[in-house]
């Protein structure tokens, strides 16, 4: 039986990816980081947790001793870096600690491999945030696409990310980066822009809020389904060579686009959105859109949901737990 571990097990992409793998035959392992309630902390695992309570512990990305014990024992086949502070905004409140999870952290779990389990192959959760506002002529990002990273966030992940490709050329270590654009699902954190349209569209159709309030809508993302996504980063690690590759769908759309199909699906007046600096970031990423051929060359992945099928989950998840 083939082992993994992940960082970030219980956040969006650790809890999919960790069904995805079970059901791949995989033991799985996760890396719980101490929380003061702990009974909110395995919600989004709360489905799978009999089968993986025995292999749940706590760890911290900053804590090299924490990892180490961990890989040290279980020298798991794949080890999956999940774990990070993934909001770009509260980057610019948390730099130091964004930085900390993300770029140290990174360095601890490759050390750890290096020195106690140098068959690990790893995977790092790289992002599209790296490329910042580069883009090439033909409008999209891919894997040769200069990386201006414009929020502490980027700067973060741009640096783990070179480090991931320095211990593979230097140690000879089976490390991968996927780059991914954003994907979202109901298990969001409501604080990312869609899952905080699909929520309040439905809270305001129930009479529960008066008004969405945004920041800015003209922003372009790639959005995917999360599921879609761990199945690449499990396709990334079996193939037979460690290297870079972008996961996205090559479709783009604005924030107001997302608020459009939401609202007239639900038929609420568009009035009842509203703009607030608050939510302005101090630098922006403009505009993503992501070439995703090499990865589907390399191992034949693409895309499953539609754009609209993924928005569809969300709104039908929020009905139901709203109406509750
Ligand atoms: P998420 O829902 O925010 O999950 C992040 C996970 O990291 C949570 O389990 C969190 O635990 C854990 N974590 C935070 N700080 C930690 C620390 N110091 N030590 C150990 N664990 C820590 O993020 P996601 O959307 O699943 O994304 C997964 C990874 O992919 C992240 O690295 C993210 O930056 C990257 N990424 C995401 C996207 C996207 O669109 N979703 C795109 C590209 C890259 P708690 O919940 O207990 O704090
Ligand atoms: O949903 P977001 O916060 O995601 P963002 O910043 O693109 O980051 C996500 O995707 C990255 C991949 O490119 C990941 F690496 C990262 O971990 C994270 O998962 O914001 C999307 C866009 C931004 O342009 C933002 O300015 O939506 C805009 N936006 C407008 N109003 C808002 C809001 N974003 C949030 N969070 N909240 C708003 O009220």
């Amino acid at each position: 039986m083939k082992t993994a571990l992940i960082t970030g097990i219980n956040g969006q992409d650790g809890s999919y990816l960790c069904e995805h793998l079970l059901q791949e035959g995989y033991k799985v392992y996760g890396i719980l980081k101490r929380n003061s309630v702990t009974e909110n902390q395995t919600f989004r695992i709360n489905s799978i947790f009999d089968e993986i309570a025995d292999n749940l512990e706590y760890a911290d990305l900053t804590d090299m001793p924490s990892l180490l014990r961990l890989i040290s024992t279980i020298k798991p086949d794949h080890l999956y870096n999940l774990g990070a502070q993934s909001h770009v905004q509260i980057s610019f409140n948390q730099p130091v600690y964004t930085s900390k999870t993300i770029s140290e952290g990174t360095i601890n779990l490759l050390e750890c491999i290096k020195s106690s389990s140098p068959k690990t192959k790893f995977y790092q959760a790289s992002s599209s945030e790296m490329f910042g506002n580069s883009i090439e002529k033909d409008g999209f990002q891919r894997e040769s696409t200069p990386m201006i990273p414009v929020s502490p966030y980027g700067s973060a992940k741009l640096f783990a990310y070179n480090i991931v490709r320095i211990y593979r050329k230097s140690y000879k270590i089976f490390a991968s980066n996927g780059i991914l654009f954003n994907h979202e699902s109901p298990r969001r954190g409501i604080n990312f822009v869609t899952n905080k349209i699909a929520r309040e569209a439905v809270m305001i159709k129930n009479g529960l809020s008066d008004k969405l309030v945004l920041g800015n809508l003209q922003a372009k993302r790639d959005w995917g389904h999360a599921k879609d996504y761990v199945r690449a980063m499990e396709m990334i690690l079996n193939h037979k060579e460690p290297d870079d590759f972008v996961c996205a769908t090559g479709q783009t759309h604005s924030v107001q686009d997302f608020c459009d199909y939401v609202f007239k699906k639900l038929n609420i007046p568009m009035n009842k959105i509203e703009t607030s600096s608050k939510y302005l970031r101090p630098y922006e990423l403009e505009e993503l859109k992501g070439d995703f051929s090499k990865l589907k060359n390399a191992t034949g992945w693409k895309p499953e949901y539609t754009f609209h099928e993924m928005i569809d989950e969300m709104i039908e998840h929020w009905e139901k737990n709203i109406s509750k």
